[in-house]
Formats: C-alpha cells, structure tokens, sequence
C-alpha cells in the first residue's frame, strides 16, 4: 500500500518571484473555485487544516507548496504538492482578478517541476464551461513530461443515479469525497503512479 506518511506546508508566494526554486517534483491542483482543491489536498494527506478550505469562494488567494514524502513498502518518495486559488472567481475588483488569473496561467505554463496536474471537476456539474476552458489551457501547455489527471469531487452529494450517469459517461473516472475519505486512497495511487510508477520511465 502506497501512503502519505509526512506533509509539510513550505510557503506561500502571491508572486512569481515568491515561489520556490522548481527543486522537487510536483503536482498542482487545478481547478473553479470551491471545486475542494484545498480540502483534497488535507484528505490526502490525513492533515485537516494543512491546506486552508472554506466555504467561501476564493479562499485561497495564493500559491501554496507542501512538502510531501510518499511511502511504498520500506521506500520513501518525496513529492511536492501545489494548492492553487481557483480559476473564474476572486472576491476583488475587477482588475486584480485579472492579475490574478495572469500569475496563476503563467505559473501553470511555465513551471517545468509540475509533473501531474489534477484538474478537479465537481462531479455534481460535469460539463461546465470554465472547466472545459481549464482542460483546453491544460492541453494545450502540457509537455511530454507532464500529465493531466480528472478527478470528480464531493462524490458524497451525488444519489446512486447520478454516480451511474457520471460513470456513463467517463467510465474510468475517479470519484472522491474529500469529506468522507471515499475515493481518497484510489487518488494517492493515482497520483503516485503518474509521478513514480514503470509507465512514467523512459
Ligand atoms: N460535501 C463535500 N464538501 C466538500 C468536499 N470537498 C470540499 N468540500 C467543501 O467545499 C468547500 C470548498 O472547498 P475548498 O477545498 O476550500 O475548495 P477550493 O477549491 O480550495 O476553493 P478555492 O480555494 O476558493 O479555490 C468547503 O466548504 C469544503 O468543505 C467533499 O468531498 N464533499
Ligand atoms: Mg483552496
């Protein structure tokens, strides 16, 4: 069994030149506003209040690192983690959202040390808009050394029949409840295995 043993909260940069060198590899969780990027990444981690959640859209302002060391059987991994704000809301004028959304495509482009981005999608609204945008840009930017994974969240608010319909759709989709740890163990192998695992090795 793979696991996050250790996780640590390294800095927050509100500006490029604020960030940390590109010394590990890392995963950025990309996705709206209140989609639960913070909240997965305290689930995945086992550490509630790590990464700061909240009810209200854009919570997280800034870039946020953790330092994160995976275990598989006696081998330790490290990782780094990145919480990002979310794309399309930001409680401020008009003209600093803009700045905003510049610094988070432009790290997003240009940070060559994100191996994995997880594009996070409410599995409540699947097919919504920015997200489609999200996905285009992800495309659009990712090299041959950097992958793109889909994960659902708050799978905990969908009936059976939803979660059917969903699966209808995107039948190898990984579906997590960050809230109550559904899915969460099936994300940490996902994730590991895009960082470490054989297919990952050229
Ligand atoms: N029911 C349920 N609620 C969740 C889940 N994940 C997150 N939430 C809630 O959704 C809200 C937003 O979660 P965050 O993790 O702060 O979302 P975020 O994507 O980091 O939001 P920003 O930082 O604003 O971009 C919070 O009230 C969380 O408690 C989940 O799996 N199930
Ligand atoms: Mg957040």
């Amino acid at each position: 069994m793979i696991t996050i043993k250790e996780a640590n909260f390294v800095k927050s940069a509100e500006k490029m030149d604020q960030v940390l060198d590109e010394d590990s590899i890392e995963v950025a969780f990309i996705g709206r506003s209140n989609v639960g990027k913070s909240s997965i990444i305290n689930a995945l981690t086992n550490r509630k209040g790590l990464a700061k959640s909240s009810s209200t859209p854009g919570k997280t302002r800034l870039i946020n690192f953790f330092d994160i060391v995976f275990k598989k059987g006696d081998e330790d991994y490290g990782a780094r983690l990145v919480d990002l704000p979310g794309f399309g809301y930001a409680r401020v004028s008009k003209s600093m959202k803009h700045e905003w959304q510049k610094t988070l495509t432009k790290f997003i482009k240009e940070r060559e040390s994100i191996k994995l981005f997880v594009h996070l999608v409410d599995s409540r609204h699947p097919e919504l808009e920015i997200d489609k945008e999200v996905s285009a840009y992800l495309h659009e930017i990712c090299s041959v050394e950097q992958k793109i994974v889909v994960i659902f969240t708050k799978a905990d608010k969908l009936k059976q029949k939803d979660v059917s319909a969903l699966k209808k759709i995107y039948p190898n989709c990984l579906m997590v409840s960050s809230s109550k740890g559904k899915g969460i163990q099936k994300a940490i192998d996902l994730i590991f295995d895009a960082l470490f695992g054989e297919t990952n090795l050229d």
